[in-house]
């Protein structure tokens, strides 16, 4: 789909602006991709990122790594398992269990210089291919992230400051199984429906689509645009941003005769951080608190329980808003002007 048709559905930012060199004029054209970025994301939650600066050859080439991986035998591709596992997440391949309603397997790793990360030794570019394309989203993350602090008002530099530790961000390579079309329903759930544990999640994902998005209770095919990223806002940044930025439950179909490749790039931050609403955003918009106090690692811990063992009722899965505090608490716990 071309971008230009794909924005009469969702938030399409081109971020050249940031990746050409301009004078004044192009002042205004970053401050306009900076509204696009804030409306976006109070919104919807997410949008689409092209001319991102992430070389399109790069993209094509960790997709097709990937592909190949994921086409090994499975004595193969078990391997690829750390020998013991002490990560907040494990590393290396793993296929979801049969009885999990997410319809994958997938390739997980931390930052190309972890010690933790196994990678398969055939195909042998591989290492390379999702070692630069980590890289790139990386890179993509960081840049957006200080948009986001310009979106919300906050210091320069605030967010970035809080957010100092890359030691466990997570890059996730994907195969998502293509569905039987006479399987029943639940057993076309690629991955379902959440929000996500992080900051923001960068997904580069290949032509076959499947990827949908919920906004006012419908939900959006995100339709692939070529070399496209899409971005969605994280429960970390709904917090930090005291709701003024949306985390936004998200899916993935399984797809029908062919089977889906992507990469998640998961922002996360320190485990032993303290997440509450910022400060500075709350002075600025002289709200009360809509979050209580918690460290990410309890959060996080919650999140990776359910996700491994779902509950059956996926609704009663742990959310944000069990830090959530009621209205009524949040005005009377507000700071006295
Ligand atoms: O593979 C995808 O397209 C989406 C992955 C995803 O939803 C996630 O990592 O949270």
């Amino acid at each position: 789909m071309s971008p230009a048709a794909a924005a009469a559905s969702f938030p399409v930012i081109d971020f050249s602006p940031f990746f050409t060199t301009g004078g004044g004029e192009n002042e205004v054209e970053k401050e306009e991709v900076i509204n696009s970025i804030r409306e976006a994301c109070s919104d919807y939650g997410f949008f689409v990122a092209v001319n991102h600066g992430i070389p399109a050859e790069a993209m094509d080439r960790s997709l097709e790594m990937a592909h190949e991986f994921f086409d090994r035998p499975s004595e193969e591709k078990l391997k690829c398992t750390p020998p013991t596992s002490d990560t907040p997440v494990t590393t290396g391949y793993a296929k979801q269990p049969d009885h999990s309603p997410n319809k994958n397997e997938y390739f997980l790793m931390f930052e190309p210089a972890s010690a933790f990360n196994v990678y398969p030794t055939s195909p042998a570019p591989f290492r390379g291919a999702v070692d630069e394309i980590y890289g790139g989203l990386l890179a993509m993350a960081r840049l957006i992230e200080s948009l986001m602090n310009r979106c919300l008002g906050v210091p320069e530099g605030l967010m970035e400051k809080f957010n100092d530790d890359r030691q466990w961000d997570i890059m996730t390579a994907f195969r998502y199984f293509a569905a039987a079309e006479l399987e029943t329903p639940d057993k076309k759930t690629g991955l379902y429906g959440h929000k996500d544990v992080n900051l923001m999640t960068l997904v580069l994902q290949d032509q076959v689509g499947g990827l949908e998005f919920q906004k006012d209770g419908e939900w959006i095919p995100i339709t692939p645009i070529p070399h496209s990223l899409v971005v969605n806002v994280g429960d970390i940044i709904q917090v930090l941003s005291n709701n003024k930025f949306k985390s936004v439950n998200h899916k993935v179909n399984s797809p029908q005769g062919r089977d889906r490749h992507s990469f998640a790039f998961a922002y996360l931050i320190g485990f032993e951080k303290m997440v509450e609403p910022l400060a500075e955003v709350m002075k600025e918009s002289k709200e009360e608190p809509k979050f209580s106090k918690f460290r990410y690692k309890d959060y996080f811990q919650l999140r990776v329980a359910d996700l491994f063992n779902p509950p059956a009722n996926l609704d009663d899965a742990v959310t944000i808003n069990h830090y959530a505090i009621p209205p009524t608490v949040a005005a009377a716990a507000a700071p006295a002007n």
